[in-house]
């Protein structure tokens, strides 16, 4: 397993550290997701999901109204509020929703497509800390954030319910975690949004 990831190299950045908590907590998930739900069947630690169809559809509700809940916290804000940061050094709500989004789509949306599309697909990380600093997020609009992470996660959640059951058990390699079945993807993105709806609490409790 490997532990470098999403900007813990340098953690001499607030942010860096921010992102890397973030991935902290989606590791912490993953564990979680692959003890309870998925079994080692060689020695390439080949996981096969065991959620079932009520495990997955409890996790729909969630999953849909996480933007709903941006929008909720976040719309009033002027543009100074939106890119303050939170407590203790953690994400602007302008940083959490461009975060999102863009996880969404490229580390999620891509995911969820390769592993459709090709036979155990190689899955590469989604550099969260890295994209942030690249992109500025802080000079970015909230809303036109909200509204692709909106987007995106309407896409994905519409593919996912498309799937047929044999569907659900493909399987790829995912850079930093190790194997993964799309039947593990809700689960993950539900973890990740939990992560960042009790940042997002913190944040609002601050205030
Ligand atoms: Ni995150």
């Amino acid at each position: 397993m490997v532990s470098v990831h999403d900007g813990e190299r340098d953690g001499a950045r607030q942010a860096d550290a921010a992102y890397a908590r973030c991935w902290a907590d989606l590791r912490r998930a993953m564990d979680r997701t692959l003890g309870g739900h998925t079994t080692i069947v060689d020695s390439r630690e080949l996981s096969v999901t065991r959620m079932t169809h009520a495990d997955r559809d409890s996790l729909w509700p969630s999953l849909d109204t996480m933007p709903a809940f941006l929008a909720e916290r976040f719309a009033a804000l002027s543009r100074e509020q939106a890119a303050r940061p939170g407590p203790d050094g953690s994400l602007s709500p302008v940083e959490q929703c461009w975060h999102l989004a863009d996880l969404e789509r490229e580390g999620f949306g891509v995911r969820i497509r390769r592993l459709l599309a090709h036979e155990d697909p190689y899955l590469p990380d989604f550099d969260g800390a890295r994209v942030a600093r690249e992109r500025d997020y802080r000079s970015r609009s909230l809303l036109v954030g909200i509204q692709a992470f909106r987007e995106a996660r309407a896409a994905n959640l519409a593919l996912l319910r498309s799937l047929a059951p044999a569907q659900w058990t493909r399987t790829g390699t995912q850079e930093g975690v190790g194997r993964v079945a799309l039947g593990d993807l809700p689960r993950m993105m539900a973890e990740h949004d939990e992560s960042h709806r009790a940042e997002i609490e913190a944040w609002g409790r601050s205030r």
